[in-house]
């Protein structure tokens, strides 16, 4: 046995000194003194020894595996002082070799149509507001005229947060609507208000959905909300259709159908004429007309709620679905892609 140890440590020595990069170096080290190695294989042989022999077998056994790690130690220290001093030199250095490939970001498209609606809007005088996802089921419901046991919280499925009912998972964007009256009521108060008082709200809302191609548990939503003397539905229809022109690059025809929303009197469905067809379509579902998004004029009680007299003041609000928009321009047949952290279809984008 000690001569097959010698014998064996030859041929190993001389390929790890023949060895040009660590690939080859740690593929010996896996073969000699990982589990299931020659050296591992070596020791499990000894307890078949007869007695007197297994003390100077194990000693070389013990050698054999201490003179290749010195072995391996010493080739990966020659490789790195012939890294030094290629690089040193410039050596080997090939400029027609091909550049490492750099994967760029992108703009998910939920930012992307978000932003562009923000300029829009921006353009236009309105200020972003934010909001917490994180709503008091003050602000997602009562000040927007929906108490306790209306049967209108049915509508949204609701996230609650703590056992009494005092914290949601805001259901939708109209939960800031009543935090910017309440600021704007402070700003009327104090003799700032320069009418009209015009804001937007981009962000995330979550419901307790299932799930299907249109319906997501958290999705986005845009708010728009204006505040001025006699602000109409006038205003309100000027309004959509210069963001559908923004949206789609040109005039769009518009309807309004009744919508029953708490926080809006008189309200409404806006819908838009589809913009990929005339005859009807798979989008469209074949009527020629898509369901764009609720809107309405600010109901008084809102108003009077946050502080604002509806006898001065009237406003219109509007809810667009952030992620269908974003479906129906970019083509996305599944709502559940838009969050699903999937590159390959971020990577389309
Ligand atoms: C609302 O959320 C109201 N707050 C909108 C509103 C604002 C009305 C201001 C009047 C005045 P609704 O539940 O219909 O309404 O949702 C608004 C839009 O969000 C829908 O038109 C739809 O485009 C989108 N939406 C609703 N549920 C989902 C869902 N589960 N997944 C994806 N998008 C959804």
């Amino acid at each position: 046995m000690t001569e097959t140890l010698e014998s064996l440590f030859e041929p190993i020595r001389a390929r790890i000194a023949a060895a040009t990069d660590e690939d080859e170096l740690r593929k010996i080290e896996r073969e000699t003194l990982d589990k299931g190695g020659t050296v591992a294989a070596l020791l499990a042989a000894i307890p078949s020894l007869p007695g007197p022999k297994r003390p100077l077998a194990g000693k070389r056994a013990n050698e054999l595996k201490n003179a290749i790690g010195a072995a391996l130690a010493e080739a990966r220290e020659r490789l790195a002082r012939l890294a030094m001093e290629r690089e040193r030199t410039g050596a080997g250095f090939d400029p027609t070799l091909p550049g490492a490939r750099i994967s760029r970001g992108g703009l998910h498209p939920l930012v992307a149509v978000t932003r562009e609606l923000e300029d829009l809007f921006t353009s236009m005088g309105y200020v972003v507001l934010d909001g917490p996802e994180i709503e008091t089921d003050y602000h997602n419901f009562e000040a927007l005229n929906i108490p306790r046991d209306h049967p209108a919280r049915d509508m949204q499925d609701t996230f609650r947060l703590d056992l009494e009912g005092k914290l949601v998972l805001r259901t939708h964007t109209s939960a800031v609507q009543a935090r910017g009256l309440k600021r704007l009521a402070d700003e009327i108060r104090a003799g700032r208000f320069a009418p009209p008082f015009r804001a937007i709200v981009p962000g995330k809302v979550f419901r307790q959905e299932t799930t299907d191609a249109s319906h997501e548990h958290t999705f986005h939503q845009m708010e728009g909300l204006v505040v001025g003397k006699d602000v109409s539905v006038g205003h309100l229809i000027g309004a959509m259709k210069t963001l559908l022109r923004g949206v789609f690059g040109r005039e769009i025809e518009i309807r309004l159908r009744p919508g029953y929303f708490p926080f809006v009197e008189p309200g409404f469905e806006l819908d838009a004429r589809c913009p990929f067809c005339k005859e009807g379509c798979s989008v469209c579902k074949r009527s020629t007309w898509i369901e764009l998004l609720p809107c309405g004029l600010v109901h008084p009680n809102v108003l009077q709620e946050c502080g604002i007299d509806p006898e001065h003041w009237s406003g219109f609000a509007f809810g667009l679905g952030l992620s269908r928009l974003v479906m129906l321009r970019y083509g996305i047949d599944d709502v559940r892609l838009l969050l699903s952290g999937d590159l390959r279809f971020l990577e389309q984008f």
